[in-house]
């Protein structure tokens, strides 16, 4: 299983959807803390929405295998920047919430997520649970593991070391 790390602004719907990873029932619960043990690591809204915090979810992201933007989709504006994913050294992916929701605006959320670098973009509502099945099983099975001389000679191919290697090389 890939250790995901979520983050995103509060209400985005980040701890609902580690309840629906967790098979558990939806509880409102406010996140105080961060507890990087967890297969999900879910953090406090407050963290990507203060600029002085921010870097620390830069420091959490090297606990996980993979991070994770959540956004909902009736979300009104967009906190992450362009290219965000140049500093988080890990495969950066999308997650939207709230697809269920009337005032949805699930292409806007989506380019919002492709500007920032995301390699894969999951469409999920929490409550209907529809798109989860699809999450898990990008979830299911774990990274790849290589030596260093093999990381270093995809980084001399300009590859990142989760990207797959040209089928000419395998
Ligand atoms: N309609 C709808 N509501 C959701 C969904 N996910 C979360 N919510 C609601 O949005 C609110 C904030 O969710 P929460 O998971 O606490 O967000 P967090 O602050 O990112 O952890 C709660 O009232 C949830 O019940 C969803 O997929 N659809
Ligand atoms: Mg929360």
């Amino acid at each position: 299983m890939k250790k995901m790390f979520l983050m995103g602004r509060s209400e985005a719907g980040k701890t609902s959807l580690t309840q629906v990873l967790k098979g558990e029932e939806l509880h409102y619960v406010k996140t105080q803390y961060t507890n990087s043990k967890e297969d999900v690591i879910d953090t406090p809204g407050e963290y990507a929405e203060s600029k002085r915090f921010s870097v620390g979810l830069a420091c959490f992201s090297f606990e996980a295998d993979v991070v994770a933007i959540v956004q909902a989709a009736d979300e009104p504006y967009n906190l992450f920047s362009p290219c965000l994913g140049a500093f988080i050294l890990r495969p950066l992916i999308g997650i939207i919430t709230k697809t269920d929701s009337p005032y949805a605006n699930v292409p806007m959320v989506e380019q919002w997520m492709i500007n920032a670098g995301c390699r894969r973009i999951f469409h999920v509502s929490n409550v209907t649970g529809e798109g989860v099945q699809e999450l898990m099983e990008y979830l299911e099975g774990d990274l790849e593991q290589m030596t260093v001389e093999e990381a270093m000679a995809k980084q001399k191919l300009g590859l990142n070391e989760w990207d797959p290697l040209p089928e000419t090389l395998k």
